[in-house]
């Protein structure tokens, strides 16, 4: 094992059992959601994850341990320290760790952390992608790159229209990361179930899902899956509510020259600014539903 990593009991268990773990990251925690809504959608997460026959796994840096698996006061501690909790990604890790430092993991350091701990599916609501602009900004989220290259499925809700839903795929498609639609064809746009986009399969089941996951295995991949599920119907967003937010987001953080690894929170925090509880509420459920999936799935690859 990793000399910098620590597995939680419960989680070390059910690895050497065979039995099935999902992996949750935290900067949703510490810059996806306001206190103390984060705290407790996370706690109702693993819930849900157990409630579907798998151990939950989240996923932080506390003080310069990689941490595969959080106690209560943990994740309490992320909530309430939002933004306080350094945001970290693949560049990070090196640097808290010899500083014995705090950080939230993003989409790409919580599968390098989940991938050394043996846990090979990761729950969460949306992934980083390719930015608007991006042709002269070159805002691409290392969240692509580490698809690319950690075999670790990750089950989201799409992408946020934040991203250029187009260019993200463009770039999966040159990586070879395959993008799968479960119970769709098409991309779905996190707070709506369409994008207008392709997705490369369609998938109708977690055990169709874990065959091809133990298929990209089987053929000695080094990279992932991402595998992404709509928002339920009932808690989608109106697309045209959506996208206003979304330009006065884009244009707000465009005034306050807003950039690097703040621009993906600042716009975030934008648009539930917005538009008030409702897009909390949606973030809320596409995160459970997906939590579901990656636990039912979780379930048929340990079979
Ligand atoms: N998109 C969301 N919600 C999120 C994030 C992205 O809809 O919480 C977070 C995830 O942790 C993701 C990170 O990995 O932002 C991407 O940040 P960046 O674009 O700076 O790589
Ligand atoms: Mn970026």
């Amino acid at each position: 094992m990793n000399k910098h990593l620590d597995i939680a009991p419960e989680v070390a268990q059910a690895l050497r059992d065979g039995r099935p773990v999902v992996a949750l990251e935290s900067t949703i925690i510490s810059h996806g959601m306001p206190y103390p809504k984060n705290v407790e959608t996370a706690l109702l997460v693993e819930q849900t994850i157990r409630e579907n026959g798998a151990v939950p796994a989240t996923i932080a840096v506390i003080g310069g341990r990689l941490k595969a698996g959080l106690s209560r006061e943990e994740i309490e501690y992320l909530g309430k320290t939002g933004r306080g909790v350094a945001k970290a990604s693949r560049r990070d890790l090196p640097a808290l760790v010899a500083r014995g430092a705090d950080g939230a993991t993003t989409v790409a350091t919580t599968m390098i952390i989940a991938s050394l701990a043996g846990i090979r599916i990761f729950a969460t609501g949306g992934i980083g992608g390719v930015h608007r602009g991006a042709e002269t900004t070159m805002d691409i989220s290392a969240d692509l790159e580490e698809l690319a290259q950690t075999p670790v499925m990750v089950v989201c809700a799409g992408a946020k229209s934040i991203l250029d839903l187009g260019l993200t795929l463009e770039y999966l498609e040159t990586k070879g990361v395959p993008v799968i639609g479960y119970g769709t064809e098409e991309l779905p746009a996190f707070y709506t179930r369409r994008s207008g986009f392709g997705v490369d399969y369609r998938v109708d089941s977690p055990a169709e899902l874990a065959a091809m996951f133990r298929a990209q295995r089987e053929l000695d991949y080094k990279g992932g899956m991402l595998v992404t599920n709509p928002i339920p119907e009932e808690y989608a967003m109106d697309k045209a509510v959506i996208d206003a937010a979304i330009e006065q987001a884009l244009a707000a953080a465009d005034a306050a020259g807003i950039h690097g690894k703040e621009t993906t929170p600042f716009l975030l925090a934008k648009v539930v600014e917005l538009t008030g509880g409702e897009s909390l509420e949606s973030n809320i459920q596409l995160v459970l539903n997906n939590a579901r999936l990656a636990a039912r799935t979780a379930a048929e690859l340990s079979r």
